[in-house]
């Protein structure tokens, strides 16, 4: 499938999606919304596919809403339809894709790109790369699932803070607040991000996608309700050819051989 702001290959078990709008700092316009939430859905849909990177084209990862759209925005236009119709299905898409999402954190993550980025599930920074919650600059309050996910990452405060200060977060005080796995030198970010992704395309995909599932569910579980949900879980995971590959493998003292399922 051809899109118009996103750029989209697959390789090796790997999908990378890349934010495609560089001279905004890859701003979100709702085609950008759009086939951003489509491409990680296609992911979702393609066996083939067992881990995906996000990525932005140029010298930012997403500066956030286009805001040069904004202006052409007419009296009855709906703010909160525009976020339910846009932003939150992206979002959805991608805490709901079973699948790791590695975000290539390669410049500034600002507005709603800085919660696109927290939406995926492992960040790995620049050294060039900062986080900003800009919403407060253009008085908006924080959205894109921000107040849900910056929280529970750096604690209430620092994010209170960051969000009514809209003051840049480095990438080493981002890797010191856990808002990023890992900073690496800008020169070496796709090299060292396309390697930990290919790894990840190789491990057991299934177990990774219910791991995810169980993380997310258990944030608003009780401790016997993630018991339970674990167990469940577990049940699936051990019917998958990748278990016993896994422990046959381990017996037989060799790397094992995972095919996702
Ligand atoms: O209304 C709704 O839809 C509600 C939803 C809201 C969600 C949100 O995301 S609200 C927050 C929106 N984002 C922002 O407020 C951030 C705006 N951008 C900036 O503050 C700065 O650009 C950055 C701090 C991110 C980076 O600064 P810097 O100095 O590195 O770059 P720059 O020179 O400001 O930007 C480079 C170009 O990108 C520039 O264009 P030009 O002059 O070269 O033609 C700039 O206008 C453009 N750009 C940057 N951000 C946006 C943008 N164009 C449109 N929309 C942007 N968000």
């Amino acid at each position: 499938m051809a899109y118009e702001t996103i750029r989209f290959q697959q390789a090796d078990g790997v999908a990378t999606i890349t934010l495609n709008r560089p001279d905004t700092l890859n701003a979100f316009n709702d085609t950008m919304i759009r086939e951003t939430t489509d491409a990680f859905k296609r992911c979702g849909k393609d066996p083939a596919v067992r881990c995906v990177v996000l990525t932005g084209a140029g010298r930012g990862f997403s500066s956030g809403q286009d805001l040069g759209d904004v202006q052409q925005r007419g009296e009855g236009f709906s703010i909160a339809e525009h976020l339910r119709r846009g932003y939150h299905r992206l979002i959805r898409a991608m805490v709901r894709l079973e699948k790791p999402i590695v975000g290539a954190i390669n410049g500034v993550a600002a507005g709603a790109g800085f919660g696109v980025a927290l939406a995926a599930d492992i960040r790995i920074a620049s050294d060039k790369a900062s986080f900003i919650l800009a919403f407060s600059r253009v008085g908006l309050v924080p959205d894109s699932g921000t107040n849900w996910f910056l929280p529970r990452i750096i604690g209430q405060a620092r994010a209170y803070e960051l969000a009514i200060t809209a003051e840049r977060l480095s990438a080493d005080q981002a890797l010191a607040w856990g808002v990023v796995n890992r900073v690496v030198p800008h020169q070496e970010l796709e090299a060292t991000v396309q390697e930990y992704a290919a790894r990840l395309a190789q491990g057991p995909s299934l177990a990774y996608g219910l791991t995810k599932r169980a993380m997310y569910r258990a944030w608003e579980q009780t401790l016997e309700e993630a018991l339970a949900y674990e167990a469940y879980l577990q049940e699936t995971a051990a019917r998958s050819h990748d278990y016993q590959e896994g422990v046959q493998a381990f017996l037989e003292k060799r790397p094992p051989r995972f095919q996702g399922r």
